[in-house]
């Protein structure tokens, strides 16, 4: 066994972000960058040595080639086993399903994502650990610290393996096991949801459109969707994973999902509309020609949740993210079970799941999930939905409209001012918290704060403090705007405005949501001098 040990020099950007270290392709190709991260990983880790170790991708560009060097250097480093997907395939739902499967010590998963891939385009290494969520801070900063201090390497000098052929592989002591991506993940699927009253709804045409963005949830689609839902073949769009997207950013939201928003807003609509993001753990849920805001989403799963046999006893709890509208609040307040909101990250929902204290959570950036993985998961999201429409035998759009008039509707929309200088999005944060404590009690547009803050959480389970996660100023009528920058960019930096208005007369709540939030976008914009600190008038996405 040739061990070699490569001389390095830290680099000094390898601070992990809001989900592990994002950065453009030709960053992760200088010389010893991807290398020094992944030892630093293994540094940080004790007692792992003979141990079992997840690793795959979403199939963008440079997965395979990081796969061979971490495979390298995971036996160099003495991982006993790594389960890898096969041809470096696994969304990360179904890493963190194998991680704890298998009781690995943690996973390895290669992804930036919703950012775009390609050459010119983004890639990312995330750490997730034996829970199967991804690393929490005192983790991920144990990482940075070694990444600082870093001056070697190991790597095995080796051929490298078949990724495309399942079966088992020598390298060094280590074994590799290449496994099918999909197979543990669809059962655990099978094993939640109510797949024979979801079949029986499509095959009584109920039409459903996934669009997978050429990323990596074709393959789980279509095994779930066309194999053991019996969905008609083309249920699933741009199925095949591309090392670039087919040039798109597979993001669900209406401005990157154009296709799937046309159709489902076109002549002759289907039913169900669904697409997930590059590693598969955000989903977006569309009816004919209606959107579900993530944060109504999480919201009406919690409401539903026992029409799913996976949780047909009822739900402990819920979580979502500060920013992620009240809604899923008021139905956790009617079911009289834990409501907590965390900081933006699913890693700040690991100890709550973990302990019991939630099952369900949620985030306005599309993501939700459960306690059956430790990630967000978009096509369980999606699996939810059509189950939740398997029993109540009722549209997108019904479901959505009956929950608006039980609990009334929170009017919710997220503007981004994407890739804007950095330096300047940072004075306005910085000038907004400076400010702080003069807002309470200020009128704007008829609307006055009662409390305004930086967030910060402390977590119940483990006593971790997270600061100066948001800006939020909230109003007497419950109603919020809240500032952050966002953790997951990789140019420049991207200023999130996020804003609520709750809605309780049943005869106001069909207006538009921008006109509905029109006088808050106005507050925003005059609290926070947008158009002084980016230079620009209109946000570049909204959602
Ligand atoms: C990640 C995190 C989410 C977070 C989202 C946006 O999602 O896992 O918890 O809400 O980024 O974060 P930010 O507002 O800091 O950009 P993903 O799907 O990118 O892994």
């Amino acid at each position: 066994m040739n061990i070699r040990t490569v001389a390095t020099k830290p680099f000094d950007d390898q601070k992990p972000g809001t989900s592990g270290l994002r950065k453009a392709v030709p960053t992760f190709q200088q010389p010893h960058y991807l290398e020094n991260f992944i030892q630093s990983i293994f540094n940080s880790l004790d007692n792992y040595q003979g141990q079992r170790l997840v690793l795959g991708g979403d199939g963008r560009y440079y997965n395979r080639t990081a796969i061979q060097t971490i495979l390298k250097m995971a036996a160099a480093n003495g991982v006993g086993r790594v389960l890898v997907g096969q041809g470096g395939i696994l969304s990360t739902p179904a890493a963190s399903c194998l991680i704890r499967k298998y009781q690995a010590f943690g996973g390895i998963i290669l992804s930036a994502s919703h950012n775009p891939g390609g050459p010119e385009g983004d890639f990312g290494v995330k750490f997730n650990t034996p829970n199967g969520g991804p690393a929490p801070a005192n983790v991920t900063e144990a990482i940075f610290a070694k990444s600082k201090e870093i001056s070697e390497y190991k790597v095995l000098e080796a051929d490298d393996i078949n990724l495309d052929q399942q079966g088992e592989y020598k390298l060094g002591g280590m074994t590799v096991e290449v496994v099918d991506a999909v197979e543990a993940y669809a059962d655990l699927m099978a094993s939640i949801f109510d797949f024979d009253a979801i079949q029986k709804l499509l095959s009584g045409g109920f039409r459903v459109v996934m669009d997978s963005l050429h990323a990596v949830t074709g393959p789980y689609a279509k095994e779930i969707l066309e194999n053991r839902l019996q969905a008609p073949a083309g249920t699933v769009r741009n199925g095949e994973p591309l090392e670039d997207f087919g040039g798109g950013h597979p993001d669900p939201n209406l401005v990157y999902a154009r296709e799937l928003v046309e159709i489902m807003y076109g002549d002759d609509a289907p039913e169900f509309g669904a697409a997930s993001d590059g590693d598969g753990d955000r989903n977006m849920i569309l009816g004919n020609h209606f959107f579900v805001t993530p944060s109504d989403s999480l919201a009406i799963l919690a409401a539903n949740a026992t029409l799913v046999p996976g949780y047909a006893k009822g739900i402990t709890g819920v979580a979502r993210s500060m920013p992620t509208s009240q809604a899923a609040d008021r139905v956790a307040k009617k079911l009289g079970i834990n409501c907590y909101e965390t900081p933006t990250g699913w890693k700040f929902f690991g100890n709550l799941l973990d302990a019991g204290q939630v099952t369900l959570c949620g985030e306005e950036s599309f993501g939700t999930g459960s306690n059956h993985v430790r990630e967000k998961d978009g096509l369980w999201a999606i699996l939810f939905w059509l189950n939740i429409i398997a029993k109540r035998g009722q549209s997108v759009e019904e479901i959505v409209k009956e929950h608006w008039q039980t609990y009334g509707r929170t009017y919710y929309s997220r503007h981004d001012y994407e890739e804007v200088a950095k330096d300047p999005a940072n004075e306005l944060m910085d000038q907004l918290r400076s400010r702080l404590s003069s807002f309470p009690g200020q009128q704007f547009h008829g609307y006055e704060v009662d409390l305004a803050d930086d967030f910060s959480y402390k977590d119940p389970i483990d006593g971790s403090v997270a600061e100066k996660q948001g800006i939020r100023l909230v109003f007497k009528d419950g109603s919020r705007l809240v500032f952050r920058l966002s953790g997951t960019g990789t140019q420049g930096a991207t200023l999130r405005v996020y804003l609520e208005r709750y809605e309780g007369d049943q005869s106001k709540q069909n207006e538009d949501t921008q006109t509905a939030l029109a006088d808050l976008i106005q507050i925003a914009h005059e609290i926070a001098e947008i158009k002084k600190f980016t230079g620009r008038d209109e946000p570049s996405v909204i959602t």
